[in-house]
């Protein structure tokens, strides 16, 4: 049914998703979590491409916003999580969601019943099934004044997996907590492994606007046509080249790589990889853009472990299990160095982990020196 959905051409992505689930009757609840969130990223394309115009530039103005991982947030940063997180709460079908600029996850039941006592009314539960979302609303968003690509990276969890509670007695601030605290439940439907994710994508601003995601049959991808104002279908079943010719990672890292990270660009750079091409850099240092370019054209990218970052950079949660799965879902491979970053139970929401992932065979000759190594 995928198959034939996505060989039809000028398909929106509403159209899509309507049929979607009505051949596969137990994604409904997808189907309204996704029309959510192309309403956000249309308003978040708005946003980012008015930036300079309305004055949204630059740091939030009291100068003192601040989020959870001690980085200073920009005027889109609060703006665009505010779109993601109101556009998903009226779906009725979150029972949490996670974000990079919040600074834990937050529970939309518990929303709904503050908002129902403000109403003076009975809270009302949606029935079906339950998902957990997990999002960086404006990825690379250090970029975004130049006018450089951004992106939104999503992850969907069905509710209810948690099976081990990882919380032992504290939590990873060292704050003991109790595991049958509201915050705790919360907390444990996040920490899913990528194998968990039943959905997961991104959506990228740049010269157009691409959606791009996997329910876990292929990906797909969609751009935005603004005369109509919906996205379109123009990229059905991507499948990353088996091999691509770029590499992409911050050399200006190199000297705090680990030795097999350093040894693989060397021969990449001199031709003397497995493929004996000498390999082309990119690197826009924003990660949706750069994976985007990796699953279209092939290679390798990443934000390696370093000697100052032993974790490297990119979030697990909102980052990087996202991208692994949509990555593996076309036939590419995503990895630590030499594990698997699907695999990954996550012990806290903003978790880092190292994250090299792109053409299958590129990321397995990547894998090779750091198995060569101790
Ligand atoms: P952010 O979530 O604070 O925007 O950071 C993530 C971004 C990624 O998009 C990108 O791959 C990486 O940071 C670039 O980092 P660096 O500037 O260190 O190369
Ligand atoms: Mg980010």
């Amino acid at each position: 049914v995928f198959d034939e959905v996505c060989e039809m051409s000028g398909v929106t992505l509403t159209r899509y998703m309507m049929e979607i689930s009505r051949a596969n009757p137990h994604l409904k609840e997808i189907e309204s979590l996704m029309n959510s969130i192309q309403t956000a990223c249309k308003t978040i394309s708005s946003l980012v491409n008015r930036a300079c115009i309305t004055k949204m530039t630059g740091y939030q103005d009291d100068g003192c916003s601040i989020n959870v991982q001690g980085e200073q947030q920009k005027k889109l940063d609060v703006l665009t999580n505010d779109v993601l997180k109101k556009a998903l709460r009226f779906t009725g079908r979150l029972t949490v969601l996670a974000s990079e600029e919040e600074d834990e996850p937050v529970s939309m039941e518990d929303r709904e019943r503050i908002y129902a006592d403000l109403r003076n009314s009975d809270v009302v539960l949606e029935e079906g099934n339950k998902y957990v979302a997990c999002f960086d609303p404006l990825d690379g968003s250090s970029n975004v004044d130049a006018s450089i690509p951004v992106g939104t990276i999503f992850g969907i969890f069905a509710s209810g997996e948690e099976t081990e509670c990882l919380l032992d007695d504290e939590d990873l601030d060292g704050t003991p907590m109790d595991p049958e605290s509201r915050a705790a439940k919360c907390l444990m439907s996040t920490l899913q492994p990528g194998t968990n994710l039943v959905a997961a994508g991104y959506c990228l601003y740049s010269s157009s606007a691409h959606l791009v995601f996997t329910l876990g049959r292929g990906v797909n991808g969609f751009t935005y046509d603004t005369h109509i104002g919906e996205f379109v279908l123009t990229h059905p079943n991507i499948r990353i080249p088996e091999r691509g010719q770029i590499y992409s990672f911050n050399e200006a890292n190199r000297w705090d790589w680990d030795s097999p990270m350093q040894e693989y660009v060397t021969s990449l750079q001199m031709g003397q990889g497995q493929s004996g091409k000498r390999y082309s850099s990119r690197y826009i240092g924003s990660m949706v853009g750069d994976v985007h370019r990796t699953l279209l054209y092939g290679g390798i990218f990443g934000y390696p472990a370093d000697a100052q970052n032993r974790d490297g950079k990119l979030r697990l949660l909102y980052e990087a299990a996202p991208m692994a799965f949509l990555v593996e879902q076309a036939g590419g491979l995503a990895l630590t160095g030499k594990n698997r970053i699907m695999e990954i139970r996550p012990r806290g929401v903003h978790q880092r982990v190292p994250c090299i992932l792109g053409s299958r065979l590129d990321v397995e000759e990547c894998r090779s020196f750091y198995n060569a190594s101790k």
